[in-house]
């Protein structure tokens, strides 16, 4: 583990300066801030006492595999979510509003409690996925107990919905932070990224954890090598003469709206794949409802090419039915898998089965791959071979874990097409972003001929105008991670 600024045993800065916040800040960002202030005014009455600020990210490799235990790559980007916060000594209760007009505001109780509304999908459950992230922390650790108070919050978010860059991760740690920096409380980074890990499900997706880990964690100019449980993270330098380009393939995927059919199903389906393992493997009842992970596997059998063995000879290709994974766990095994609501809806709306030999081999790989690039990158060799990689992973993406679409397959191809060394999806897929691995002369040759072959059509079909295009196609480098602003002047 490297000490940096990004360990998990550091606190989040609270800084007092935007300069602080994202090195050289436009003047847009500015006044980007002082709307937030005025919105926080016109709906409280006063100024607000700090921003509490978390980015998004895009993960250079290492997809659907986080919640496996396995290492992912990500790096913190430049936008993200900003909460403007204040206590609220007489309300009592927590207001929540949004600088966009189009984000309907809403009030709860200061109960940390009170449930979440999945059946309403609003965008506050995130905010409330953080509120009561910092009360079962504080639950849990045993610390001081801490009165809730009554909280004014105002919000601001740049990171594309439905992007694969983790718009619902900055939100819901953006807010953890305001209602913990709001109640005078400090937690490490390590503690904040495990928690809002976990309060992130209480949206209804059984999250790993990768996007909380580099929302809190990252850091200007370096990606992060991000392993679990614990969480830890390394630093990885890019190669210098590259960028990394951003494209959003205008597919929207609504995670929260699709999870028992898409991404819930995929974590059932690497459980389910691990318990039939373990079965084949000669485990006891117990030994299979234990076994949570493909990792587990891993580790029983000592290495990853036994476990991909073990994964080619005791699986087979297809959708195997409940009663066939049944009758190889047993039926308590296979209840386990579906006790919390979240998986039960993937078990009712379930009509297909669930194919867990290509959902094994992709997370397998992937997780092989994760570290080759980290290597790569260590040992400064030519990035055409992260480009391989990145490749790589894509391929595995679309066609053994099937969480690519049509939209990111000829996004991916435009990208290489332009001249990129390498391109794949980030983020859960079935839309959003593809990432594009470009040498630093070339980004701007990509990014013009991207914008024609796989854009000008969707301009001219009205799917985006002109002045869309900076917003969906853009290079980036690596941002700073969350941080506390307390400051009224953005001069
Ligand atoms: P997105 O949907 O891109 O934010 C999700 C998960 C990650 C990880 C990736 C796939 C959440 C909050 N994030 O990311 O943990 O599993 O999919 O690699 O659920």
């Amino acid at each position: 583990m490297v000490a940096t600024a990004g360990a998990p045993d550091v606190h989040v800065p609270v800084v007092s300066s935007l300069d602080d916040v994202y090195g050289s800040p436009t003047e847009e960002t500015r006044e980007r801030y002082r709307a937030l202030a005025d919105a926080f005014e016109r709906a409280y009455g006063r100024a607000p006492s700090g921003f509490a600020r978390a980015p998004g990210r895009v993960n250079l490799i290492g997809e659907h595999i986080d919640y496996e235990g396995y290492s992912v790559l990500p790096m913190a980007i430049g936008l993200d979510a900003v909460v403007a916060y204040g206590v609220n000594e007489t309300s009592g209760k927590i207001r929540v509003g949004n600088a966009n007009p189009e984000y309907t505001e809403k009030t709860f109780e200061t109960s940390p409690g009170q449930d979440v509304d999945t059946s309403s999908l609003h965008w506050t459950n995130y905010v409330m996925c953080g509120y009561k992230g910092v009360f079962d922390f504080l639950e849990e650790s045993g610390g001081k107990s801490v009165e809730p108070v009554g909280l004014d919050l105002m919000i601001d978010g740049t990171v594309p919905t439905g992007s694969g860059l983790s718009s619902s991760s900055a939100l819901c740690c953006a807010s953890a932070l305001a209602v913990m920096s709001a109640h005078g409380l400090s937690f490490t980074k390590g503690e904040i990224a495990d928690f809002t890990c976990k309060c992130e499900r209480y949206s209804g997706t059984q999250s790993g954890g990768m996007d909380q880990a580099i929302s809190i964690m990252g850091e200007a100019g370096v990606a992060k090598l991000v392993d679990f449980n614990p969480i830890q993270t390394n630093d990885v330098y890019l190669p210098e003469n590259c960028a990394f380009v951003i494209g959003n393939c205008l597919a929207v995927s609504n995670k929260a709206e699709t999870a028992h059919e898409r991404y819930n199903l995929r974590v059932v389906e690497c459980r389910l794949a691990a318990m039939v393992l373990g079965r084949k493997l000669g485990m006891s009842d117990e030994e299979v409802v234990e076994t949570q992970t493909l990792q587990d596997i891993e580790k029983r059998v000592g290495n990853m090419s036994s476990a991909k063995a073990a994964a080619e000879e005791y699986l087979h290709d297809g959708y195997y039915d409940a009663r066939e994974i049944e009758e190889i766990i047993g039926v308590d095994a296979f209840l386990d898998v579906f006790s919390s609501p979240a998986s039960k809806a993937v078990l009712n709306h379930n009509v297909t089965g669930y194919k867990l030999l290509s959902r094994t081999l992709h997370v397998y790989s992937e997780a092989g791959r994760v570290h080759l690039f980290a290597a790569a990158c260590a040992m400064k060799v030519d990035p055409a071979e992260l480009g391989v990689y990145m490749n790589g992973s894509h391929e595995s993406c679309r066609a053994l874990y099937e969480c690519s679409c049509p939209e990111l397959d000829e996004l991916v191809d435009a990208f290489r097409a332009a001249g990129a060394l390498g391109a794949r999806l980030t983020g859960a897929g079935w839309g959003g972003c593809a990432v594009a691995l470009v040498s630093m002369d070339k980004v701007q040759d990509v990014l013009s001929q991207v914008g024609k072959t796989y854009y000008a059509s969707r301009i001219a079909n009205g799917v985006i105008t002109e002045d869309d295009m900076s917003a969906v196609l853009f290079a980036t480098l690596p941002s700073n991670g969350a941080v506390v602003l307390k400051t009224t002047s953005f001069d």
